[in-house]
């Protein structure tokens, strides 16, 4: 039960602790950025910086996958935007000169912030087996180096390639292929962590694992839904569209077990000349249990098959339920209704933690709403049962046809500002046949079609023995996979392991018996090709597909881009002395993608539906909204043609007695494994980040004080994990609810602790017991 996890040199001492606050962004939010800004890019290139975030020919923010609307602010961009920015765009570099200086050894007892703060990386660097240090390396040597060890595998399902969502679309098609050109599909990616329980339900009950609705219809809803999301620290740019929906009349509510600053009061600087306007965002705030959603959403069933039967209307309708909506578009109705009425009030209330008032009231919110949306993020994708979860919230919006119609629908909000890109251009261990048909087709060959590795049976595999190549296409896996020892020995079990990366982090310090480090172009530089500079694509969270174009100059002139990369490698293996393809691989001409990306695009174009004059519309500004059949036809995707109702299982975590479950989330000062600095300000914590969040209640029950030292120590099948020296802060939150920071926490998420169906690691819900230091 040892924890390896770095600390010596943690410095918590600076750690404090103050009332949260209530309200989020204004003025200490924009000179908070500028001041991180200005210390990672001085001033002059902060502001050229941050005056092409998002603008409609400058770079997409990386910050996260919200949407841009098509007529923007100068300054589209919001605090954790620009620091994003200023953490790729900083000054600092790490150089041959400083791995030299440190040994990964000493390295590896560094925190993820100190990492992060070093800067750029600036050259190829190569760790030999049993050697201290990382050496420089040259490109050629480095693509040789992967092509020897690709080639000399048994088989490729030996070979494991994960990639993050900043991955541009023209960077992600060319890397699956690539991946399938080799002959497998292991394309773990961070989707797996985060929303593959939104796809996983989606696409199983309406037929596509992406959003239905527009910006214009959050704008245009009555009633808004925002369920297991913390916007002002994460989706900052989603809290102005929430704020205009207010003004256009909807009504918010917010499913959350902690009162988050930015949900319940929102003050909006870019608003108007320099003066704040405050508004309450959330109408009603339902303070659920832990994995409690699933319940308050069968419960708002309920509610509305009772009124329906005491003979109500939902505004527009001469009844509850929208009849024709559900005969001539859905499937399974009844099913699900019998399932409803099997489901006690009582059972309920247990599992959501609310009261039967507050469900009823809410109950009435659905009654008097004719447009209604659902919003949601981890909250409520990374539980054991998050699938039935978000199939009983779909449940509840097609009763009232609230799926393909103006200011309503399903909105998951997206992470990685591309996560949803590198799905749609095949980053999946498990795409559909018909992809596979037409991609062998455009590059005649035939791609493998046995399933791949997700993430966490990726990390089994590699535990096993069963992988000798590991490559992240960005991200930093060995931090945002669950039970962190497990996979820093997955990992050291492999031959080789590489990183595509920007900044240095631990993924780099746990490596296989060999490592790589491969150092690449961020979205804000200038990526110049032979045949001139590139841009590249993404798409939001709300399908639109745009060009992101970077300006400054790069890091170092010995960065490759992500294409680059990808393309020299394939180049290596694929072709002959004389340059002609080897047989059995993808006839595509690698040096000349690499040269100019707009060929890329053409073979999306040729594989991927939606794509038609992909150059020429995104040529127009904005560029151009995917197919939604949903969302643009009401039409359904799924094997009936029609959308699909669910009986669920009412499930949710039952605590055992002096346990509590434990929920791991994000500071307001990081993104990710990333950590910007050490302040949570809106929850009052400054300069450290190992606490845990408690109501005051368990803290009397379970015999601890506010302010006192203790040990997390999980427990999964009989198997505990330790993570050391977290300081108790009294919290409000439900009773038997904690939360503590993500990747300080990841040593205790169980690899089996896994959401059914999707695979999604439980980082949500994690028991655990709390020890005195
Ligand atoms: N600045 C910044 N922006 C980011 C990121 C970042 O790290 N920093 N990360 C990006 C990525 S990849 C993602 S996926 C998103 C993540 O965005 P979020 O999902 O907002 O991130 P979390 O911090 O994990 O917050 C989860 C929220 O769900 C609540 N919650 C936890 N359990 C439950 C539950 O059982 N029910 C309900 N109803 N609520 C619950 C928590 O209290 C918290 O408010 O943000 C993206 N944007
Ligand atoms: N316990 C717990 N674990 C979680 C979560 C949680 O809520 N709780 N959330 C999960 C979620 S939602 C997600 S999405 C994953 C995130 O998992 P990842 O996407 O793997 O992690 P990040 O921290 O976003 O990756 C940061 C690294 O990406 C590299 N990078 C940044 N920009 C670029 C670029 O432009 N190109 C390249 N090649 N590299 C770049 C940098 O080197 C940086 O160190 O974590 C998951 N893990
Ligand atoms: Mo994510």
């Amino acid at each position: 039960m040892a924890s390896k996890a770095p600390r010596h040199n943690i410095d918590e001492s600076k750690l404090t602790v103050t009332k949260p606050k209530t309200k989020a962004v204004g003025i200490p939010a924009v000179a908070n950025a500028l001041k991180i800004s200005f210390e990672q890019m001085g001033a002059v290139r902060s502001v050229q910086t941050l005056m092409a975030v998002n603008q409609l020919d400058g770079f997409d923010c990386m910050g996260c996958a919200w949407p841009e609307h098509e007529k923007r602010n100068a300054a589209e961009f919001c605090e954790n935007g620009a620091k994003a920015v200023a953490e790729e765009a900083t000054r600092r570099r790490v150089t041959p000169e400083f791995f030299a200086a440190h040994s990964v050894a000493d390295l590896k007892t560094r925190d993820d912030y100190w990492l992060g703060q070093q800067g750029r990386l600036t050259h190829p660097m190569f760790l030999d087996e049993g050697a201290t240090h990382y050496v420089p390396i040259d490109w050629d040597e480095a693509y040789e180096l992967m092509a020897g060890e690709l080639r000399g595998l048994a088989s490729p399902d030996e070979a494991v390639f994960y990639t993050s969502g900043r991955t541009s679309n023209e960077a992600a098609f060319v890397y699956q292929l690539l991946v399938r050109g080799i002959g497998t599909n292991n394309l773990p990616d961070c989707s797996n962590m985060c929303h593959e329980s939104s796809g996983s339900a989606l696409v199983q009950t309406i037929g596509i694992g992406k959003g239905s609705v527009s910006l214009t219809d959050l704008e245009t809803a009555s009633l808004i839904f925002v369920a297991g999301q913390n916007p002002g620290t994460n989706h900052p740019r989603m809290l102005s569209a929430l704020e205009k929906a207010k003004k256009n009349g909807a009504i918010i509510v917010s499913i959350n077990p902690l009162p988050e600053a930015g949900l319940l009061h929102f003050e909006n600087p870019q608003n108007v000349s320099g003066m704040l306007v405050g508004t309450e965002l959330t109408d009603d705030f339902l303070q659920i249990r832990a994995g409690g959603d699933q319940a308050l959403f069968q419960g708002l069933g309920k509610y509305l098959l009772e009124a329906e039967t005491a003979g109500r209307s939902t505004p527009g309708l001469d009844t509850v339920l929208d009849h024709a909506f559900i005969t001539n578009h859905t499937v399974g109705v009844d099913d699900y209704l019998r399932h409803l009425e099997k489901v006690g009030w009582e059972d309920i209330v247990e599992a959501s933690g609310l009261t039967l008032e507050q469900i009823h009231a809410t109950g009435e919110r659905l009654l008097a709403s004719n447009a209604t949306i659902v919003c949601w993020a981890m909250g409520l994708t990374q539980h054991k049962h998050s699938v039935p979860t978000l199939r009983d919230v779909v449940n509840v919006l097609l009763l009232q046809g609230n799926i393909g119609k103006p200011g309503a629908g399903v909105c998951p909000v997206r992470g990685h500002s591309n996560v949803q890109g590198d799905r749609t251009m095949g980053i999946f261990e498990k795409m559909p046949s018909t992809f596979h048909d037409r991609l062998d087709h455009e590059f005649e060959f035939l791609s493998p079609r046995e399933h791949g590795y997700d993430t966490v049976a990726a990390i089994r595999a590699m535990r096993d023995g069963k992988v000798r190549f590991f490559m992240g296409m960005g991200g930093n896996f060995v931090r945002a996979a669950p039970d962190s020892l497990v996979t820093e020995d997955a990992l050291a079990n492999t031959a080789l392991t590489v990183q595509i990366s920007t900044k240095l982090n631990h993924s780099h310090l746990s490596t296989g018996r060999r490592a790589l480090i491969l150092p690449t172009l961020g979205r804000t530089e200038k990526d110049a090709q032979a045949s001139g500079d590139q841009r590249v694509t993404v798409e939001d969270s709300m399908s639109a597909v745009h060009a992101s174009r970077g300006r400054l100059k790069p890091a170092s002139e010995h960065l490759h881009s992500e294409v680059a990369i990808v393309c020299n490698l394939a180049h290596k293996l694929f072709t002959d002395a004389e340059g002609r393809p080897l047989p059995n691989t993808p006839r595509a001409s690698w040096i000349s993608l690499r040269d100019d990306y707009s060929l890329v695009r053409k073979h999306i174009q040729a594989v991927i539906d939606g794509f038609e004059d992909f150059e020429e519309r995104i040529a127009h500004p904005g560029g151009f909204v995917l197919p939604h059949p949903p969302r643009d036809a009401r039409a359904f995707d799924t094997p009936t043609g029609k959308a699909l109702f669910t009986g669920n299982e009412l499930e949710y975590i039952k605590i055992p007695p002096g346990r509590l479950v434990l929920q791991t989330l994000r500071s307001h000062d990081q993104y990710n494994t990333t950590i910007y600095g050490k302040d949570d300000r809106y929850r009052g914590i400054h300069g450290g980040r190992r606490v845990v969040l408690v109501s005051q209640a368990d803290i009397d029950e379970l015999g601890f004080t506010d302010g006192q030292m203790v040990h997390l120590v999980s427990e999964f099948q009989g198997v505990e994990r330790l993570a050391e020296n977290f300081r108790i802060v009294a919290y409000s939150t439900p009773k038997g609810c904690a939360a503590a920071y993500y990747p300080e926490t990841n040593v205790l998420v169980p690899l089996d602790s896994v959401a059914d169906t999707s695979g999604t690691p439980t980082s949500k819900s994690v028991i655990i017991r709390m020890e005195a230091a």
